[in-house]
C-alpha cells in the first residue's frame, strides 16, 4: 500500500528533480557510491562522479540540503514542499539542493558539516544536538515526550526557544522548525516473545552510532549494535543484526519489512527532527529572505506531520498484509526500566533543573 499522500499547501507537488528521486526510489541496502551516482544525476545529469557546485547561480542564495531519508519517506518530500514554498514566496531567489539517502554526508556528520559551512540545511535530531548541548539528552530519553501534539506545544513554546537558544550559541546552527518523525517502535527479524525488557535480552539491536543512541538500546532491555542507517536493510537481511528500532513510516519507506517479521509497538521514544539551518547561511540572508526561510520551513514540517501522523494510524493493516505479526508489550514495564536508566544516568543530571517538570506538565 502506497498511503495517499496529502499535499498540504497549494501547489506544492514536487518539483522534476524530486520527481527523479522518487521514481528512482533508491533502495537503503544500495552501496553509498550508487547513491552518489542517483544523486549526481538528480541534481542535473552530472554523471557517475558527485559535482555539486558549491555556489549558487550569480545572484541566488545556495541551500544545500542533505538527510539521510529515503525518497519515499515524509521528512525527505518535505523538503519538495520547503523548495516549492520558497519558490512561490522568493521566486528565483534561492537555489535548493536536495541530497537524500547520505549522498552528501554521512548520517549524524551534517551538524558539524554545516558548522564548517560545508551544508546550509539538514534534519538535525536530539541525538546529533545531544553530543554538542548534554541537556538535550532530555528528548533522547525514551518516554518522556508522550504524543505528537505535546511535542509541538514543547518545541513551539518556551521550552523551545530556551533550548534552540542554546542550540545556536553552541553549535553555530539555528533550528527553524521541529517535525514529527514518528513514534520509535521495534522490529524484529525473527518473531519471538516480548513482554518486558527482559526478553530482548542478547538481541542485536540495530540503532544509529552514537553513545546517545546506544544508551537508549540498552535501556529498552537490548544489546545494542551500530550501525547507519543506509546499512540497516543489509543488516537485517543477512541476519547481522536481530532488530531494528524506528517510526512504522520509516519501516514502510525504507522497506524494512521485507527483511522482518514481527514489530512489538514498544512505542518507546516520540521522535523529532529539527530542520535547522547553518548560522553562516541564515546571517548572509536578508530580514526578508529569513523571513522566508521560516515560514517554508513551517510549511515543510506541516506537511511531514499530517501525513505522518495519518499513516502511523493506517500502516498495522498494511504491515499484517505483508505478513509481520504485531504485538504490544507490557509497555508500563519498558516505560518504568526506561525511566530508571534514564534517571540514574549521567545523562540525567545535566538535565536543567526542573526542565522535566515542565515538559510533563504540558498537556
Ligand atoms: C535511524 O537511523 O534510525 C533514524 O530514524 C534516526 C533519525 O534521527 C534520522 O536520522 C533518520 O534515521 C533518517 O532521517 C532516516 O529516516
Amino acid at each position: 500500500m502506497q498511503a495517499t499522500e496529502r499535499a498540504i499547501p497549494r501547489g506544492a507537488t514536487p518539483s522534476k528533480e524530486n520527481k527523479m528521486n522518487r521514481v528512482s526510489k533508491p533502495r537503503p541496502d544500495l552501496c553509498r557510491r550508487g547513491f552518489l551516482a542517483q544523486s549526481a544525476a538528480a541534481l542535473g545529469g552530472v554523471g557517475a562522479a558527485l559535482v555539486l557546485p558549491a555556489q549558487a547561480a550569480p545572484g541566488k542564495v545556495l541551500l544545500r540540503i542533505s538527510t539521510p531519508a529515503v525518497a519515499d519517506d515524509w521528512h525527505a518530500k518535505m523538503w519538495t514542499v520547503f523548495q516549492q514554498a520558497l519558490e512561490r514566496s522568493a521566486p528565483g531567489e534561492f537555489e535548493v539542493q536536495i541530497n537524500l539517502n547520505a549522498a552528501l554526508f554521512k548520517q549524524g556528520a551534517e551538524p558539524a558539516a554545516m558548522a564548517r559551512g560545508n551544508l546550509e540545511l539538514s534534519s538535525v535530531s536530539a541525538f546529533d544536538i545531544a553530543k554538542q548541548v548534554p541537556e538535550f539528552s532530555i528528548f533522547t530519553a525514551g518516554y518522556v515526550v508522550r504524543d505528537p501534539a505535546q511535542q509541538q506545544k514543547i518545541f513551539n513554546g518556551p521550552i523551545g526557544a530556551e533550548m534552540f537558544q542554546r542550540v545556536s550559541e553552541r553549535m553555530d546552527i539555528t533550528p527553524l522548525a521541529t517535525a514529527y518523525l514518528g513514534t520509535r517502535q521495534l522490529n524484529l527479524r525473527d518473531a519471538r516473545k516480548v513482554s518486558t525488557p527482559a526478553d530482548l535480552k542478547g538481541v542485536k539491536l540495530r540503532m544509529p552510532g552514537s553513545k546517545e543512541w546506544l544508551f537508549l538500546g540498552a535501556a529498552l532491555g537490548a544489546t545494542p549494535t551500530p550501525l547507519a542507517f543506509g546499512e540497516v536493510y543489509m543488516g537485517l537481511k543477512s541476519g547481522t543484526i536481530d532488530a531494528q528500532d524506528n517510526p512504522l513510516p520509516t519501516t514502510r519507506a525504507a522497506k524494512f519489512y521485507e527483511v522482518t517479521s514481527q514489530i512489538v509497538l514498544t512505542s518507546h521514544l516520540v521522535d523529532s527532527l529539527f530542520i535547522a539551518i547553518s548560522n553562516k547561511a541564515l546571517q548572509a540572508m536578508t530580514p526578508a529572505q529569513q523571513q522566508k526561510l521560516r515560514a517554508a520551513a513551517q510549511a515543510a514540517v506541516a506537511y511531514n506531520n499530517e501525513n505522518r501522523i495519518r499513516e502511523e494510524a493506517q500502516l498495522m493493516d498494511f504491515f499484517k498484509k505483508q505478513g509481520l505479526q504485531i504485538s504490544t508489550p507490557n509497555v508500563d514495564a519498558f516505560r518504568k526500566t526506561v525511566q530508571t536508566a534514564y534517571q540514574q544516568s549521567d545523562y540525567a543530571k545535566v538535565w536543567p533543573s526542573g526542565l522535566l517538570a515542565r515538559i510533563n506538565a504540558i498537556r
